[in-house]
């Protein structure tokens, strides 16, 4: 039981098929106790089965990352229902579907604004407010894509968020280091998800990544679920501002 006695809070997860839920549900395998987080009261009704699922069904809090009021909200919850916790997954984003096909060139600062405050600032203001709650060996994992570090057709206005989000997980990685807490990424290779479904040609990705990646498969949200367990376990101990391929080899490939 590689996550026995931590405690941590997942935010993220939209359904079962999310890669935040295969997390979920290795941590939890591993004997973590965790907290969820939902969007809206449509995921809500989503959310709270899933979180009955592992034992969860008094740890689960509204949190749209895009209202600093309900960050506070779920800082007070997690301190009264769990107090110290080990671990966070910020497995979160959102662009809108303006940046996310068409040329790129004709990006709208309002569609930019949005994609940066949900996908990448979120980030630092989630982790900032539950800062006092962290304990000194926490671990705290964020999601993210090659898009961010090479051109992906269609990626647009979410490959310059991954890449923001990718050197902040540095920056945090360096700043939060000196109090014992971890910082890193997970980036992903495509998985048919709710937010997969907003980029146009996902199909495609699917089938250009099974063929051209090193395993010639996709990865699956157990997979990434695995490598996600790892890093917010203590086998991790040494490991920091890493941005972690879990995509089947593919970022390798020229
Ligand atoms: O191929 C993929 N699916 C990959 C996803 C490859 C590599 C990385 N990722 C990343 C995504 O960019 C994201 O950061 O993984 C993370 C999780 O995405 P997912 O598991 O693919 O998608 P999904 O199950 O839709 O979960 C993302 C959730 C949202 O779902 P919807 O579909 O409703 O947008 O992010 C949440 C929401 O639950 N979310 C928010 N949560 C709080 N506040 C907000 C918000 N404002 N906006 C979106």
């Amino acid at each position: 039981m590689l996550m026995a006695g931590k405690k941590g809070v997942i935010l993220g997860v939209a359904n079962n098929k999310s890669i935040a839920y295969g997390i979920a549900k290795q941590c939890a395998a591993q004997g973590a106790k965790i907290a969820f987080t939902y969007l809206n009261d449509s995921l809500k009704k989503r959310v709270e089965p899933i979180a009955a699922e592992f034992g969860s069904e008094d740890l689960v809090y509204p949190c749209d990352v895009s209202n600093p009021e309900e960050i506070k909200a779920l800082k007070e919850s997690l301190e009264k229902d769990l107090g110290q916790i080990d671990f966070i997954v910020h497995s979160i984003a959102f662009a809108p579907k303006e940046g996310l096909s068409g040329r790129f060139m004709d990006i709208t600062k309002n569609a930019f604004d949005i994609a940066m405050d949900i996908s990448v600032y979120s980030l630092i203001e989630v982790v900032r407010e539950l800062k006092p709650l962290l304990s000194n060996s926490s671990s705290i994992l964020t999601l993210t894509y090659y898009g961010g570090e090479k051109y992906i057709p269609n990626y647009n206005l979410m490959g310059v968020a991954k890449a923001a989000l990718d050197m902040t997980t540095k920056y945090l990685a360096e700043d939060l280091g000196k109090d014992g807490i971890r910082v890193n990424a997970i980036s992903a290779g495509p998985i048919k998800t709710l937010a997969a479904a907003g980029i146009s040609d996902f199909r495609f990705m699917l089938k250009w990544n099974e063929a051209h990646s090193p395993l010639k498969k996709n990865v699956t949200t157990d997979e990434v679920g695995n490598s996600g367990m790892y890093l917010l376990s203590d086998l991790s101990s040494a490991v920091t501002g890493e941005v972690h391929h879990v995509d089947c080899g593919y970022n390798i490939m020229g």
